[in-house]
């Protein structure tokens, strides 16, 4: 087991009313230094687990997770925060009075911790909200929570349009636990209305809250009309996606969690002894003892393991990829960001490609006409060298032609003149000879 720290860093609570501006988790950029507390975890929590490509990745950055309680007043989301952060971090509880009013939560709180583990560093955060369903109308319920839930998409945005984006703080929710009432009958009206108006903003975990008080059969029963209620009303909740390249140890974890949904939770914060003495955590009934850890008692370590071991990532992903970039371009249309025709007409694109084609059907045209020039130029000197030079052969050829004209008549004559016996046609030089050849007769 590692040793693992948590230090309550933003316990800042909001008095003031619903979604603050002076809660840290609205103004990212503007996290007020509050004293840290360090805190040593009780137990493991086992995110140092997660696949190794996302686990060396994340290593470097650090994890950003934001979880949500949402559901009815009284139903345990305040005791099951502090369950999931392993300590008290919300003041102790005092035992109470059975006459004294249970404190409720009034205002929407976060609570973030830094968690180290194995040199895993994550910062998780999980926002209470105040419980609903005590008012005589509680159409609105809803509403301070999706406001909330909107303000962070909206930090968001706004991170992401500033010139430095390499200090983005992710406030956004990517996992809501939706605090379902162990009645064992079908699903209320104001569950199905506040379903409807925050799973396309977030990622929805229905949770079976105080699981103790229902029996064994009775959670898989009711899992199950809550599953069909659920698909019934068309509300989408976190479909844990199945790998299928992934080993068998991962699958079978992996749908052994999505067999679990909705996760039936008991949620404590105080220590208890068992009857066999152990200390944990957990519930005393005179008919026995509910341990929040004990895998056979309840979905806790279920819960545990979705969000932060097993389907953080996917979680993130999702609220990233699909759930704030909706978000987005609703925001984005309803703004009137449009591409407006008349504004944008110079950089039309189909209109633009147009004029470009035009622009290069010309230059093609121009070169073409160029290169036929350079052609025929050149042709014509070819043709012109070439007719220059066939001149110049038939001059020659007919001079040499003249010439041995010349000689053969020449040779003919002397020849005629041989066999006629005559002397050859007196000449200077050949008179000379004749004298010459006198003189040595
Ligand atoms: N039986 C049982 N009781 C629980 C469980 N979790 C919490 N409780 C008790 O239920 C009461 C209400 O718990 P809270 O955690 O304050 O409930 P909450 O949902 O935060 O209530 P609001 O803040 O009013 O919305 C407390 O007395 C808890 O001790 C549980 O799992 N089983
Ligand atoms: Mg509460």
């Amino acid at each position: 087991m590692s040793d693992s720290y948590l230090s309550a860093q933003d316990l800042s609570h909001s008095h003031n009313g619903y979604p603050n501006a002076s809660d840290p988790s609205f103004a990212p950029s503007n996290v007020p230094s509050v004293p840290t507390i360090r805190k040593k975890l009780m137990g493991y929590v086992g995110f140092a687990n997660l696949p190794n490509q996302v686990h060396r990745k994340s290593v470097r950055k650090g994890f950003q997770f934001t979880a949500m309680v949402v559901g009815e007043s009284g139903l345990g989301k305040s005791t099951l925060v502090n369950t999931l952060f392993n300590t008290t971090l919300y003041p102790p509880k005092v035992p109470l009075a059975p006459s004294e009013e249970r404190p409720k939560t009034v205002a929407i709180e976060s609570i973030g911790a830094d968690i180290d583990e194995n040199g895993v560093r994550l910062h998780l955060t999980v926002v209470d909200t105040p419980g609903f369903g005590d008012f005589v109308n509680n159409d609105d319920s809803w509403r301070p929570i999706v406001e909330n839930i909107e303000s962070r998409f909206d930090s968001y945005l706004e991170q992401e349009n500033r010139v430095n984006r390499s200090k983005i703080v992710d406030n956004r929710i990517h996992a809501c636990l939706y605090f379902i009432q162990p009645t064992g009958h079908s699903l209320k009206q104001l569950d199905i209305e506040v379903m409807r108006r925050l799973h396309t903003k977030v990622n929805l975990i229905p949770i079976i809250a105080k699981a103790d008080t229902l029996t064994d059969e009775e959670v898989l029963q009711f899992k199950q009309r809550v599953l069909s209620d659920i698909a019934y009303h068309n509300i989408q909740i976190f479909q844990a996606p199945t790998y299928e390249n992934e080993d068998e140890e991962t699958i079978a974890e992996a749908e052994e969690i999505a067999s679990k949904i909705p996760f039936a939770v008991v949620g404590s914060d105080q220590p208890i002894q068992t009857p066999d003495g152990r200390i944990v955590r957990g519930r005393v009934y005179p008919w026995g003892v509910v341990e929040v850890d004990n895998e056979d008692h309840c979905d806790f370590v279920k819960l545990r393991q979705m969000l932060v071991r097993t389907y953080m990532e996917e979680l993130r992903e999702y609220t990233n990829d699909v759930l704030y970039e909706n978000w987005r371009t609703e925001k984005l249309l309803s703004m009137g960001v449009l591409q407006d025709s008349s504004v944008f007409k110079e950089i039309n694109p189909a209109a633009r490609l147009q004029e470009e084609r035009v622009m290069h059907e010309a230059k093609l045209a121009k070169m073409e006409a160029e290169m036929k020039m350079v052609f025929s130029q050149k042709v014509q000197e070819k043709e012109s060298k070439l007719k220059q030079s066939e001149e110049e052969l038939y001059a020659r050829h007919k001079d040499m032609k003249d010439t041995l004209e010349k000689q053969r008549n020449d040779l003919e004559d002397k020849k005629r003149r041989l066999e006629s016996g005559r002397p050859l046609t007196p000449e200077k030089g050949s008179t000379q000879r004749k004298k010459g050849f006198l003189r040595s007769t």
